[in-house]
């Protein structure tokens, strides 16, 4: 367009010649020469030819004359037009601004057309999304998360999700190895829309799905030392763990690997059981000691715990006191029935604040109507909509990581507590910061 620009000015605003250079001269005269051929010759048959004649004539001319050599310097030419032709160089002028004009009302409209495109084209998002059961059938693609991409690291992301594939902390029924595999494949039918909370994860978070934690099978103490390390690991990228369980010993390494990147944290422990047995059969690492370990490690904020859907038979009369008497607020089942969680969920926003907080949700706090394929089931407990009351009512806190545990596959040969295990966990996406 400079060209179009340049030969604008040579027609229209001669005052302003003298500040041309000779290869802008150059560049306008070519212009303009090719242009009224072209638009002349087309539009303007007569008058077109007649002047491009005059033209010719006059620099073959001014060749014969010897006024100027053969090689022609486009100044000359441009001072005998303004000299000596005035007359036919408005004429000239006239027809090449028309063609110049119709140009760029084309090129103009061109370039909208092309913006249009570049506009309304399909945008891909710089963020990974879920695999879409319009792409692919939901029993098909890769078995990750929601079928999302998956990679070796936390790096660049926002949000992860890993499995632990790990049951050898259980006290009763096993499985809960199988379960990340499982909740895996049940996850394959969420979308990416959270319709209830208008919530969006994949539009403004990175997320992918970073597999299992290389847990040692034969030895529960080396593998809860593993879990820390790769946890550590996660959070070094600044990156949110959302945990595929697993049984819940694995709760305490990873409050652990949390608790050195940014001090004690708050936590909504949502579950049947207490789990802060000080030891089972004698030792201090099991499925029921999490909470305990965690405790003794300086992982929690005491006055921020809140342990909701504790229930069941006890060894005795006070088992669920022991986290009240470090300052906990223990909210047994029976206070949960029939009613809305919201409330609580409102005053434990309130309390909690600015803190950072982590979520574990036990599958067993859910009654065994919803949930049966866990390992310890207890009866009397928690609706599947008072748990998505729990976990929607975590959003806007300062979540910082969370877990879904205890999801035994062996005991739902239906797939349903995978299923909803696999919803919660994307509950807990929706409800970080995004
Ligand atoms: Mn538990």
């Amino acid at each position: 367009m400079d060209a179009v620009f340049l030969a604008l000015i040579f027609c229209g605003y001669d005052h302003s010649l003298r500040h041309l250079t000779k290869e802008m001269w150059r560049t306008a005269m070519s212009l303009a020469l090719t242009g009224a051929e072209r638009s002349i010759g087309q539009r303007y048959n007569d008058l077109g030819q007649r002047l491009a004649q005059q033209l010719g004539d006059l620099v073959s001319d001014l060749q014969q004359r010897g006024e100027v050599r053969a090689d022609i310097d486009p100044i000359l030419i441009a001072k005998m037009l303004f000299n000596n032709f005035t007359a036919m160089y408005i004429a000239f002028a006239k027809y090449l601004v028309m063609y110049l004009e119709t140009l760029k009302t084309k090129v103009a409209g061109q370039m909208a057309l092309i913006s249009n495109l570049i506009e309304n084209a399909p945008q891909m998002s710089k963020y990974n999304q879920p695999l879409s059961g319009n792409e692919m059938i939901r029993t098909g693609g890769p078995a990750t998360f929601m079928r999302l991409p998956s990679q070796p690291t936390a790096q660049g992301l926002d949000a992860c999700f890993i499995g632990i594939p790990m049951d050898i902390g259980t006290s009763n029924r096993p499985g809960a190895r199988l379960g990340p595999r499982q909740i895996r494949d049940e996850s394959r039918m969420l979308r990416p829309y959270n319709m209830a909370t208008g919530a969006a994860p994949f539009a403004n978070m990175q997320v992918a799905d970073i597999g299992d934690v290389p847990i040692n099978t034969f030895d529960l103490k080396k593998s809860v030392d593993i879990i820390t390390d790769f946890y550590a690991d996660i959070l070094t990228h600044g990156t949110i763990p959302l945990t595929l369980g697993g049984d819940h010993t694995l709760t305490w390494p990873i409050l652990r690997a949390i608790r050195e990147k940014l001090g004690p944290v708050a936590l909504v422990h949502v579950d049947a059981h207490a789990d802060v047995n000080d030891e089972m059969f004698g030792e201090k690492v099991a499925h029921g000691c999490p909470f305990r370990r965690a405790w003794e490690d300086g992982c929690l904020i005491n006055e921020k715990v809140y342990q909701i859907g504790l229930r069941g038979t006890g060894y005795s009369p006070d088992d669920f006191d022991w986290g009240r008497q470090q300052g906990w607020t223990v909210i047994p089942a029976e206070e949960c029935w029939y009613k809305s969680l919201a409330p609580l969920m409102s005053e434990i926003r309130r309390q909690i604040g600015d803190a950072p907080v982590y979520l574990s949700f036990d599958i067993d706090s859910l009654d065994p109507a919803y949930a049966p394929g866990t390992g310890t089931v207890e009866v009397g407990g928690l609706t599947s909509t008072q748990a998505l009351e729990i976990i929607r009512g975590m959003a806007g806190l300062n979540v910082v990581g969370c877990d879904l545990v205890e999801v035994s596959p062996p005991y739902d040969p239906t797939g349903n507590t995978a299923l909803i295990g696999a919803n919660f966990l994307y509950e807990m996406l929706c409800a970080l910061r995004q």
